[in-house]
């Protein structure tokens, strides 16, 4: 038995570089970027959308102090990637453009970046098909408030909508007798019209892998999943997501981190309380949530599962 699991590690070693796809963003950071590079949002994340603290004030670099997803260690596996922890506090309220307070929102973003700007990256990441790895872990020690709605990862282009999400919590409801919801633990994977491909619950303690695999000219998702160090499996068929707009139109920023709605307020008006961006009831409390294993490849040669072995690209 031992020496299978070994000779089949040699194997997933071996097969490592062959069936290597090709990485398009890398966003797994090595040991050597420090909360320095953040604050400077150095490649390969932009950090402005944020708080008035400095983004090393919101947002960790845990070194080797914690072990990243298992899952993209190489031989001997050796994890060669840092895990990062983004956090909202009360003064994660965001100024677009430094004016128009986002007082409804507690929001810590990172976003992927090439050159400075998410916008020479999108036509790269964003292009025949490709796939969105990201694992998720929950920080035990500031934890989220289900009551809410959280927005954790989407792609989001300019009319503001989003290709696909994964959401925590309760949906957010304008209506003040709204009740938390049964699932609200659950992360939900949504595509373009909000409908739950795909649901799982945030359980302490490990990774929760997720991929999502974007087909950009037949409009099409697919899910992937895994738990701590098990490969991916495809969780979803392909899928249809025709929502989108088509072209450039439907394309736009992959971001990750907690973004945190607020809870009506009855004693605000009816259009306050429909303006979430800028309305609503929020604790203040500090929430955070650990990230490791940020990438995007192309399905040309598969789906990375994990300890360099592919997948088939979900199909029809
Ligand atoms: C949180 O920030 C808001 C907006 O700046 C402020 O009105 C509120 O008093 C703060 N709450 C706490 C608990 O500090
Ligand atoms: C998009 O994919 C095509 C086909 O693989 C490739 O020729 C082209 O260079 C890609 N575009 C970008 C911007 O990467
Ligand atoms: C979660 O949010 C609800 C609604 O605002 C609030 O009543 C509750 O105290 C919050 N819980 C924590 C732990 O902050
Ligand atoms: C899962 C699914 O099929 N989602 C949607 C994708 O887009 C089409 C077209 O708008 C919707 O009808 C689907 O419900």
């Amino acid at each position: 038995m031992l020496a299978r699991i070994s000779k089949l590690l040699v194997l997933a070693a071996a097969s490592l570089r062959i069936a290597a796809t090709p990485v398009l963003f890398d966003g797994r950071l090595p040991l050597s970027y420090t909360q320095a590079d953040l604050d400077n949002s150095v490649e390969p994340f932009l950090t402005v959308v944020k708080g008035s603290e400095s983004a090393s004030h919101y947002t960790r670099l845990e070194g080797s102090s914690m072990a990243p997803t298992p899952l993209w260690r190489t031989f001997p596996f050796k994890a060669d990637e840092q895990v990062i922890s983004v956090s909202i506090d009360n003064t994660s309220v965001f100024l677009p453009g430094g004016t128009n307070p986002q007082y409804g929102f507690r929001r810590t973003d990172i976003i992927a970046e090439l050159n400075g700007s998410p916008d020479p990256l999108i036509p790269v990441i964003e292009n025949g098909t490709t796939v969105f790895h990201f694992s998720i872990k929950a920080d035990t020690k500031r934890p989220l408030n289900y009551t809410h709605e959280y927005q954790i990862v989407f792609i989001e282009p300019n009319d503001g909508s989003h290709i696909f999400g994964v959401q925590l919590g309760t949906p957010f409801s304008s209506d003040p007798n709204s009740r938390p919801t049964k699932d609200n633990h659950f992360f939900k994977v949504l595509d373009h019209s909000l409908n739950i491909l795909f649901e799982t619950p945030f359980l302490p303690a490990v990774w929760h892998n997720f991929a999502v695999q974007v087909d950009w000219e037949a409009r099409t998702l697919g899910v992937w999943y895994s738990l701590e160090a098990l490969p991916l499996i495809p969780v979803t068929h392909l899928v249809e997501n025709t929502s989108e707009q088509t072209g450039d139109a439907g394309k736009g920023e992959f971001h990750f981190g907690v973004l945190k709605l607020p809870l009506v307020d009855p004693n605000d008006t009816p259009a306050q309380q429909g303006d979430v961006v800028h309305f609503g009831i929020q604790e203040g409390t500090t929430e955070g949530l650990h990230y490791s294993g940020v990438f995007v490849e192309s399905v040309a040669k598969g789906v990375s599962v994990g300890y360099g072995l592919n997948g088939a690209p979900i199909r029809k």
